[in-house]
């Protein structure tokens, strides 16, 4: 039986539901819900120490990292392969999974940003207080109470947005060398990126993938994929993409200086 904790408005949750949804999976769906502390409670650290989403649970396994539990499935479920089939590819996405590793914690400092600053600083005190002293890794604690006291002011958000910068020109480079991140085939490698163009252009930030016309016609052919509106547009509730989009048009004058 295979489960998933997963935020439904999380990058890294997308990617696990997006592997699951490619491979064709039955999974049994745990949602946690990040504003309230579900990721703290003792019963889900228990599964994930360090607090995040997503966890799998597989006939009882607990496994953590996105890119970890894409690799387990693809290599438990062998039907539907999405790890590129040469090693110079796999090794290819491999590399992405890094980059990847590199871009979530940025990511997280342009949506608490932008996108939900506003709503958590309406809530009691002691309680935000206590959400963000629970998270386990000390950098992601400084970067989050940084961006809760000074919003799209904090010094995170310049190497932020100097990061995308870097994730977008990679992969411009790479398209133009071939149709997909790890190759000539839909891979692995663009279920790790595809979340993170989708979440920056729901904040707002299109202009910056739009200036890049292979990622950007990339991103279209992913996004059309059926698994991807199961996994992704299905999830995320219209409320949470309209805040993005209000708090990002109020965000782009600075975000678009920063860029510049
Ligand atoms: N590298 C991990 C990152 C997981 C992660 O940080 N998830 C975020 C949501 S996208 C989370 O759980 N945040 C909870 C928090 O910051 O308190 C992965 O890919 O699974």
């Amino acid at each position: 039986m295979l489960e998933l904790f997963h935020g439904p408005v999380s990058t890294a949750s997308e990617r696990a539901r997006l592997v699951l949804e490619e491979k064709g999976l039955t999974w049994t769906s745990h949602p946690v819900d990040l504003f309230s502390g579900g990721q703290h409670r003792p019963e889900y650290r228990a599964l994930n120490r360090l607090g995040q989403v997503p966890t799998l649970l597989h006939d009882g396994f607990a496994l953590r990292e996105s890119s970890v539990i894409a690799e387990y499935l693809d290599e438990v479920f062998p039907a539907r392969p999405l790890r590129p089939a040469s090693a110079r590819d796999r090794a290819r996405a491999r590399l992405w999974d890094k980059t990847i590793d590199e871009v979530h914690p940025f990511t997280g400092v342009l949506t608490y940003a932008i996108a939900f600053r506003p709503m958590l600083i309406q809530k009691p005190k002691d309680e935000l207080a206590a959400l963000v002293a629970a998270i386990a890794d000390p950098a992601r604690r400084i970067a989050r109470q940084s961006v809760l006291d000074h919003g799209v002011a904090a010094p995170e958000m310049r190497p932020a947005v100097a990061c995308y910068l870097r994730l977008l020109d990679e992969m411009e480079t790479q398209l133009a060398d071939t149709p997909f991140l790890a190759g000539e085939a839909f891979s692995t490698a663009d279920i790790a990126v595809v979340p993170f163009l989708t979440r920056i252009s729901h904040l707002g930030m299109g202009p910056l993938i739009d200036a890049r016309p292979r990622a950007k016609a990339w991103l279209e052919t992913i996004q059309a994929r059926p698994a991807f509106k199961r996994a992704v547009t299905d999830v995320i509730p219209a409320a949470v993409i309209e805040t993005f989009r209000v708090n990002g048009a109020a965000a782009w004058p600075t975000l678009s200086a920063l860029a510049a």
